[in-house]
């Protein structure tokens, strides 16, 4: 006998995904009640075992492999996977059996694609979401201007339109990766459809160079334009639209469909969200976090026949005869665990508080819904930092040297009154300076507690407890 839930793990790029669920196998793998409370705190985890047989199944062991013996984080995910994983808990008769979804951040930037009924649906919610953002319009301003400025009399042709308004969407795509903003839609132009980023060791103008020289998708780019150019008489802005039409229903399909039908099939949701890299990075990503949040909010949100049968549910369960119809016939809200990860970096309980406060300031207008079932965490997966009371500093790993032999690491003091306060708020724009929270988005290295022992975490248990119980 056994319970089946499939979760969702969501967030933008380097939100701390594949970590969370990298440190949450792991403890449910190498249980221990003392490092990771279940329930009251008295249930046990036995018998865990992962299933390796997915054609993309969740290089969990590879991540818990670079932890232990390179000291490092996992790599960055190109593709999504799948984490499958069975169980059993000591208070309960049933195997459980889990599967998580982890995917590249950057497809997240893609739900409107995923969520609009068409091409023409998306290019309007997505020039709206532009225009209710003074820096986000400002970066895809020139796009904007010379679509309204296409002269339909001039001599060019159409491939020369064609090439002009490709280069401007790119041109507008790569200000707003400049302005921290990655709200960079589609996606493939920053990570291919087969898992190719941008080389690392690139600088600023290279990035440019070889952004402009790739196409917005290998086969066949596409971009917003009016559903004016659908209807309008001149047979070359009309054929221009029926190519980007064409090439974004194409998208859809081979791009989107397969990763974003796992997650229409989820039960339950994890949205990592890494507040810390929005103050350091200001407005634009503020914005685009919070539009990705709505975006994806109403592609869960039940339809109308699930909400009759939610509300249904709801009424037995008032008279006490709900509880008793068995599991699989319950109609339940989608539970969603909003979580700001990495929280390790709010030093003490003050800075914690102001963290979850800020999390759920993020997200306030997607949650108001009793349609769903939402809860705020801040969770540490793997800490790369401490607060040492008794010297009132900060501890964290630094690497110093690499002299051929592998390199050395040395132990940073810094005294806590030169680490970032989270603020009470967010901040409007005029207000909003990211350089007080640069600190925050160095590279660390997490700090291992012994060899092989899963990473510290901080709240990651009542993270599972929320996910994963009826
Ligand atoms: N201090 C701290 N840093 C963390 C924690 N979790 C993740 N990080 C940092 O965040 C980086 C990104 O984490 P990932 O889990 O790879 O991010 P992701 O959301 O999977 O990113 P994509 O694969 O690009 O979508 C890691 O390399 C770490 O540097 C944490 O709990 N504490
Ligand atoms: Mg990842």
């Amino acid at each position: 006998m056994f319970r089946k839930k499939k979760i969702g793990v969501l967030g933008a790029a380097n939100s701390g995904k594949t970590v969370l669920l990298t440190s949450l196998l792991w403890h449910l793998e190498a249980f221990s009640p003392e490092k990771f409370h279940v329930g009251s705190g008295q249930v046990g985890i036995n018998d865990f075992e992962y299933d390796k047989k997915h054609s993309l199944w969740f290089n969990y062991p590879l991540h818990k492999e670079i932890f232990v013996n390179q000291g490092g984080w996992p790599d960055k995910t190109t593709d999504y996977a799948i984490a499958k994983c069975s169980y059993r808990r000591t208070d309960s008769i049933w195997q459980h059996d889990m599967t998580f979804i982890d995917i590249p951040g950057e497809r997240v930037s893609d739900v409107l694609i995923w969520t609009s009924e068409n091409y023409a649906d998306w290019s309007r919610q997505l020039s709206q979401f532009w225009s209710g953002n003074k820096l986000i319009q400002h970066c895809m301003q020139d796009f904007v201007n010379n679509l309204k400025g296409i002269d339909i009399n001039d001599s060019l042709s159409e491939s020369n339109i064609w090439d002009y308004l490709v280069a401007q969407y790119k041109n507008g795509l790569i200000k707003l990766g400049k302005n921290y903003s990655p709200f960079i839609t589609p996606s493939t132009f920053v990570l291919t459809a087969d898992g190719k980023t941008i080389d690392e060791n690139l600088s600023g103008k290279e990035v440019e160079d070889e952004l402009l020289r790739r196409p917005i998708w290998e086969k066949g780019d596409f971009f917003p334009l009016p559903v004016e150019w659908k209807k309008c008489k001149n047979i070359t802005l009309n054929n221009i639209y029926k190519k980007c039409k064409a090439n974004f229903k194409r998208y859809r399909k081979e791009v989107l469909k397969p990763l974003y039908a796992e997650i229409d099939d989820c039960d339950n949701f994890l949205v990592c969200v890494d507040i810390f890299n929005i103050l350091a990075s200001g407005p634009g990503r503020f914005y685009q976090v919070r539009g990705e949040v709505d975006n994806f909010f109403e592609m869960i949100r039940p339809g109308r026949f699930c909400r009759r049968m939610i509300d249904i549910q709801k009424a037995l369960n008032a008279i006490k005869i709900g509880k008793i119809l068995p599991n699989s016939v319950q109609a339940k809200p989608p539970k969603i665990a909003f979580v700001a990860t990495k929280s390790d970096m709010a030093y003490d309980s003050d800075e914690k508080n102001k963290l979850l406060k800020l999390l759920e300031r993020l997200v306030h207008s997607a949650t108001n819904t009793s349609y769903v079932n939402s809860s705020f965490f801040t969770c540490c997966s793997g800490r790369s930092i401490i607060y040492d009371y008794k010297s009132d500093k900060i501890v964290f790993l630094k690497e110093v040297d690499s002299d051929g032999e592998g390199s050395r690491i040395s132990e940073v003091h810094l005294p806590v009154d030169k680490w970032p306060v989270l603020p009470d708020g967010w901040k409007c724009e005029s207000d909003w300076n990211i350089s007080l929270y640069r600190e925050f988005t160095r590279p660390r290295f997490p700090l291992c507690p012994g060899y092989g022992e899963p990473p510290e975490q901080d709240n990651l248990d009542r993270l599972f407890d929320f996910i994963t119980e009826d």
